[in-house]
């Protein structure tokens, strides 16, 4: 793999992160926060307990790559974008080179993939085909192979920056295979070698593009999508499975099996069969009036509005702020859209007299489907497989970042309800 600058600049950083570790490893009993009996009810919500370096998630802000605010990243490139969540920095031209041919090599799945997910029942969710696709290829992991040949747990992680580059080289024709096999839209279109990471997705799923705006949104879609901290249960998890020293195939696909989840990852798909739910009882666009009045039915149905509220941000998602931009300019006259700003505008007011949602206000799947939908993307079945593909950019770079730090085996404890109890019982006496 020809990625001489790459793999110098993560020497080096490997080097730090090390030294980094070390030193912060002195002051281990230094308490940064308290353990409430909250945590343990709530998920661990707010428990500082993880350390990522790829990205952060700011309450009142939202997402910064590298502490670089996501709004400034909309036009880069996906996998300069890797590169800068690997290494802290943007990539110079001829790192930008490097990083493009090395992700366009190894673009072709290969064919026991294919014979895999062909005899999977035509129903099967397409996250279910990604994540064994990524199993399937599992065979492959240089990681693996590296540590049962015994290479030093110190050198390990280069082997899972192979690893991260084979798949992610992969995962776009694996996906586009998926889309057009699931939804039978014809042939495999095969991956292009001239062209960039997110071109070639757009080429690959196929559909029209005359003017090149739906490559231009495939591209920011895989940046908007590429990282969001460690704490969110993709990450989490496949960070929890990458410590575990499993490959980044299995990694990977535990954290999209997370993902898959309508509180995470498919809310994307859920916010479009709610949109198109409400096109379908009003026969087009409501009014103000009509679309407040089914959100509190929604409501007082027990059910959430998708689309809104975040465990994390207090505001408007800069996510939400960039597709929604990208569809006034682009996609102004369709109505699908124009339901998703007339939810902009009216939901936020409706969860905020609800009382209850700690942010009303629309995270990053709220607009994302309608977009993909007005370029013809309309098996929103697909949406949370498009969130997974970009997402792959910021897990691997998380998963081969803590094999360069030597990052242990994560382990929190758990606790019996019996022992929770004695614990409150010894804090009130
Ligand atoms: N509609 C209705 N009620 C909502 C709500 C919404 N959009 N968002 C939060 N609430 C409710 C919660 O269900 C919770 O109710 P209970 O106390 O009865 O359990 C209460 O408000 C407090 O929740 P919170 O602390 O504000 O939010 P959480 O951290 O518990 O949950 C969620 C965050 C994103 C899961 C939540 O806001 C939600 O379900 N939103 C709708 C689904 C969605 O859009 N998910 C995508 C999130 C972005 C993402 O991760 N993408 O991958």
């Amino acid at each position: 793999m020809k990625l001489e600058r790459l793999l110098s600049r993560m020497e080096t950083l490997t080097e730090q992160v090390r030294q980094e570790r070390k030193e912060l490893a002195q002051h281990r009993e230094l308490a940064i926060g308290n353990v409430t009996v909250g945590h343990v009810l709530g998920g661990m919500r707010g428990l500082v307990s993880l350390l990522c370096d790829t990205s952060s998630v700011l309450p009142n802000e939202g997402l910064r790559i590298r502490n670089i605010p996501i709004l400034e990243l909309v036009d880069s490139y996906p996998e300069d974008v890797f590169f800068l969540l690997l290494t802290g920095s943007m990539p110079s031209e001829e790192e930008k080179a490097e990083i493009r041919a090395a992700f366009a090599k190894y673009s072709n799945v290969p064919y026991y993939v294919w014979n895999t997910l062909e005899a999977l029942p035509p129903d099967t969710h397409p996250m279910v085909m990604l994540s064994i696709g990524l199993l399937a290829m599992e065979r492959e992991s240089r990681f693996r192979q590296a540590y049962e040949a015994g290479t030093p747990r110190q050198d390990l992680w280069r082997f899972m920056l192979e690893d991260a580059i084979i798949l992610l080289s992969r995962i776009t024709t694996l996906a586009a295979g998926i889309y057009r096999m699931r939804f039978a839209k014809g042939d495999r279109i095969p991956p292009h070698p001239d062209l960039d990471w997110g071109a070639n997705y757009a080429a690959m799923l196929g559909l029209p593009d005359p003017n090149g705006e739906f490559t231009r949104l495939i591209r920011m879609y895989l940046v908007l999508h590429s990282d969001h901290g460690g704490g969110n249960v993709s990450a989490f998890s496949a960070n929890t499975v990458g410590s575990a020293l499993s490959d980044i195939y299995y990694a990977l696909s535990a954290g999209f099996n997370g993902l898959a989840g309508p509180l995470h990852g498919l809310a994307n798909q859920e916010v479009l069969r709610f949109v198109m739910s409400i096109y379908d009882r009003f026969n087009g666009i409501p009014s103000e009036a009509q679309l407040r009045d089914l959100l509190w039915e929604r409501l007082h149905a027990g059910q959430v509005i998708p689309g809104f509220g975040h465990a994390v941000l207090r505001v408007t998602d800069p996510r939400f702020i960039a597709f929604h931009r990208f569809g006034k300019e682009h996609c102004s006259d369709d109505p699908i859209f124009q339901i998703v700003d007339l939810l902009y505008q009216v939901a936020p007011k409706v969860l905020q007299e609800h009382g209850k949602a700690k942010n009303p206000w629309p995270n990053v799947d709220a607009a994302s489907g309608s977009l993909l939908y007005h370029y013809g993307m309309t098996e929103y079945q697909f949406y949370t497989v498009m969130f997974a593909v970009s997402r792959a950019l910021g897990i691997s770079a998380q998963l081969v970042l803590n094999r360069a730090a030597l990052a242990p085996i994560i382990r929190p404890k758990a606790i019996t309800t019996e022992k929770l109890k004695e614990l409150i019982a010894q804090a009130q006496s």
